[in-house]
């Protein structure tokens, strides 16, 4: 099955419409359910690039008509580490929803992931809304606060395998994120060093550098990725820039922290009530 849904072709056909629709609530199902569904394309599934951000959008509608609202956006691939470990070379961009926040400090509760992941990220916090191509300045003037993130990321696809158009299809793998302290303090977010650790022993090393060379790129790149589909990113809302290295599967007891230079830490634990719900 093919869908081609271009973005200069207006009209679409029911048929179109109804794949997407069903292609939108299987993975929303997956996602609901924490069970892992086959790839797309490997289903014979081919979705245009337009084709994917319409399931996305029809995927996150079901969160919405749940009671989730929407807290922000996150960006992926903006990392050479990240493009490497998943074999995409786009970046992408998704919406994050109330159901995916984590507090700082929090328990993530592997009972409701498939086969979680953890990466090390900085979030923008919007004072303004920030919407097309802006400049540095205009993005660097939008911000109220910029603070250290961990994005919890978990596959609706078996293996955590997927092309870029599946990958998008599945809101870019978006399940989970933690923010640290906000700092009003946007000093220099270019080259700080950003350390992953996991369970007290240091397991990835990076830079904020890796970020597109900096993350306020990042931000810059979201407001114009978003304004090409319509979107406005909303003052109040969090922007997560991307991960600075690759991401580290999750397991029951973990306690992950990141440490970021200037920015400070920010952590959470990992449990499993399925393994408590046995052992009692
Ligand atoms: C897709 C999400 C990528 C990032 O920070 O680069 C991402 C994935 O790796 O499953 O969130
Ligand atoms: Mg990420």
């Amino acid at each position: 099955m093919t869908v081609q849904t271009h973005t200069q072709h207006t009209e679409k056909s029911a048929g179109d419409i109804d794949t997407l629709d069903m292609v939108a609530q299987r993975l929303d199902q997956a996602a609901h359910t924490a069970s892992a569904m086959t790839q797309l394309s490997t289903q014979g599934v081919t979705l245009s690039l337009d084709g994917a951000y319409q399931v996305q959008d029809a995927s996150v509608a079901r969160r919405f008509a749940r009671g989730e609202h929407q807290l922000g956006i996150k960006m992926g691939f903006t990392s050479r580490a990240k493009m490497q470990q998943m074999g995409v070379n786009e970046m992408i961009w998704g919406p994050l929803t109330s159901g995916m926040q984590i507090e700082e400090g929090g328990t993530l509760d592997l009972a409701n992931f498939i086969h979680p992941r953890v990466e090390p990220e900085i979030a923008f916090l919007l004072k303004k809304d920030l919407c097309g191509p802006v400049s540095f300045t205009e993005a660097m003037d939008a911000v109220e606060a910029v603070a250290p993130a961990l994005e919890i990321i978990d596959s609706r696809y078996r293996d955590f395998r997927f092309s870029l158009h599946d990958v998008i299809a599945d809101n870019c793998s978006s399940s989970g994120f933690v923010v640290g302290q906000w700092r009003r303090d946007l000093t220099q977010l270019d080259n700080l060093g950003m350390v992953l650790e996991m369970d007290g022993a240091a397991v990835e090393f990076g830079s904020s550098a890796a970020i597109l060379g900096n993350p306020w790129r990042s931000l810059v790149a979201a407001a114009r990725l978003a304004s090409e589909r319509g979107r406005v990113l909303k003052a109040g809302w969090t922007v997560l820039a991307g991960a600075a290295t690759a991401a580290r599967p999750l397991t029951a007891g973990n306690y992950i922290r990141l440490q970021c230079e200037a920015l400070g830490d920010v952590e959470f634990r990992v449990r499993d009530s399925r393994a408590a719900a046995t052992a009692a």
